[in-house]
């Protein structure tokens, strides 16, 4: 054992460091989402006793943010569709919440919202 093989099992660390740094570059760009941060909650409830509503009817976020859904109303089941985008959260059950996090990939405008069950419940996102 010389000083060559240090060297080579040195050199070869190194690598293993570089490899592993780029691999976390790799995997940091793919789930973006997962980094974003939850900025906006669109929450539905029994806004009166005809008919449930978003008791946020007008979230705003920044651009690269998420929202929370959450459902308050304890009679019914809601969602938060983005009707033409093709996402939304799950249609859940009270107390229930679902992070969307596919808004972060949004451009900076207006978004409509709406619930899969009442043809009523409509809200915006606006992402500034
Ligand atoms: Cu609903």
């Amino acid at each position: 054992m010389g000083t060559g093989d240090g060297k080579r099992s040195l050199r070869r660390r190194i690598t293993a460091l570089m490899v592993g740094a780029s691999l976390l570059g790799v995997l940091g760009a793919a789930v973006p989402s997962q980094a974003a941060k939850v900025q906006g909650q669109i929450i539905a409830g029994p806004a009166n006793a005809s008919y449930p509503a978003y008791l946020t009817p007008r979230v705003v976020i920044t651009k690269g943010s998420t929202v929370k859904f959450t459902n308050l109303d304890p009679l019914q089941r809601h969602d938060a569709i983005f009707t033409g985008l093709g996402f939304g959260s799950s249609l859940l059950s009270f107390p229930k919440s679902d992070v969307i996090s596919e808004v972060a990939f949004l451009k900076k405008g207006t978004y409509r919202f709406k619930c899969s069950l009442h043809i009523l419940m409509t809200g915006q996102l606006i992402i500034k």
